[in-house]
């Protein structure tokens, strides 16, 4: 009784509910009041028996076995369309503990992909905590069943302190030193140690959200750079991929609730007010009344770039303008990569 599992699960969709992100998933539909009166009179669009799930923006109804074959189908798709990988490829994904990051590396493994994990603790208190407390779960009761590798960066070691705390010495909003940090990072070792393809959690509902806010600030680098694979354009520079571009938040939320993932249901503290959570909201608004607002727009504008010359080729112009940080080595358009003058900058302000 597929429905019944998804009921009893019904607790921890109350959390989701809370967080802010899930504003947006309850806006779809998952957890309206009506839903389940509503799903249980439907059957799988594919196979017929009872429906655990429906999908407005794709006009279908499904029960587990055919959802979860959905989901691979989708991140599949994505792969191949977009030449991200192959089975040979070695892939790192980037891992939060959230249940995009997790149902990534589930999805990869059960293709068959060759996929390690890279998890950033960040030093947010008991934030961090539990979110490296699911990754380090996940590994061990499903990734390492497939000889997976879990490889755990902890920020307070190397910077000598969490990131709340280095941005204050270094005078920089909280996520824009994160970003630093595990942009870098994360690059760093998917070089080091080999990997062909660096994968990332981020959905549809991410990319929209992104799109949205480059759009309406006419931020056209971003812009150029907002596929879902981007290449290696310079030596130092890992390949990186978002396979989940094809799946929205509350699908991969249900994959999660379905298939038993565990994973951190709180956001990031850091997060409120982010601008991004407010693009969501607004899409979310559009997807309710039109369902498939969010895929049209993003796939739209993929499709469009696909077939319009772009200004400047992105590995040109990264090779015209990057070159090794005489620190590091990793490639930056300035003398010092941003990382490293990030460092230099937390070490003057321990050192005052
Ligand atoms: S983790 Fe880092 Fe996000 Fe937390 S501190 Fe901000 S950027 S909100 S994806
Ligand atoms: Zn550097």
């Amino acid at each position: 009784m597929p429905f019944a599992r998804l009921a009893l699960r019904m607790p921890l969709l109350a959390l989701i509910h809370r967080s802010a992100s899930c504003l947006i998933m309850c806006g779809a539909g998952l957890q309206s009041p009506g839903y389940a009166r509503m799903i249980g009179t439907m059957n799988c669009t594919r196979c017929k028996t009872k429906a655990v799930l429906k999908l407005p923006r794709h006009n279908a109804a499904f029960c587990k076995d055919c959802f979860n074959s959905f989901v691979h189908d989708q991140v599949y798709k994505a792969i191949r369309s977009q030449e991200m990988f192959g089975k040979n490829d070695r892939i790192l994904v980037a891992v939060s503990g959230g249940k995009d990051s997790l149902a990534l590396w589930d999805i990869l493994l059960k293709l068959g992909y060759k996929t390690d994990a890279l998890y950033v603790n960040l030093g947010i208190g008991g934030y961090s905590e539990s979110s490296q407390e699911k990754v380090v779960h996940f590994s061990k009761t499903v990734a390492a069943g497939y000889g997976a590798v879990l490889h755990i960066h902890t920020v307070e070691r190397e910077g000598g302190a969490g990131i709340r705390e280095l941005a204050m010495m270094v005078h920089r909003p909280t996520c824009s030193t994160c970003g630093t940090i595990k942009r870098y990072q994360f690059n760093r070792i998917a070089v080091e140690q080999g990997y062909d393809v660096m994968a990332t959690g981020h959905n549809l509902d991410d990319e929209a959200a992104r799109l949205l806010g480059n759009v309406l600030h006419w931020q056209n680098e971003y812009l150029e750079k907002q596929g879902p694979s981007l290449p290696a354009s310079v030596d130092g520079f890992a390949k990186k991929v978002k396979p989940l571009y094809r799946l929205a938040e509350r699908e991969l939320a249900a994959y999660c609730v379905l298939n038993g993932i565990d994973y951190v249901v709180e956001e990031c503290p850091m997060a409120q007010g982010a601008r991004t959570l407010l693009y969501k909201e607004v899409l979310n608004r559009l997807e309710t009344e039109s369902p498939g607002t969010k895929q049209m727009f993003y796939w739209g504008f993929l499709e469009k770039s696909r077939t319009t010359e772009m200004p400047t080729n992105i590995m040109e112009k990264d090779r015209s303008t990057l070159h090794p940080c005489s620190l590091c080595g990793q490639p930056t358009t300035a003398e010092t990569c941003s990382y490293c003058k990030l460092m230099a900058r937390a070490n003057t302000s321990t050192a005052g």
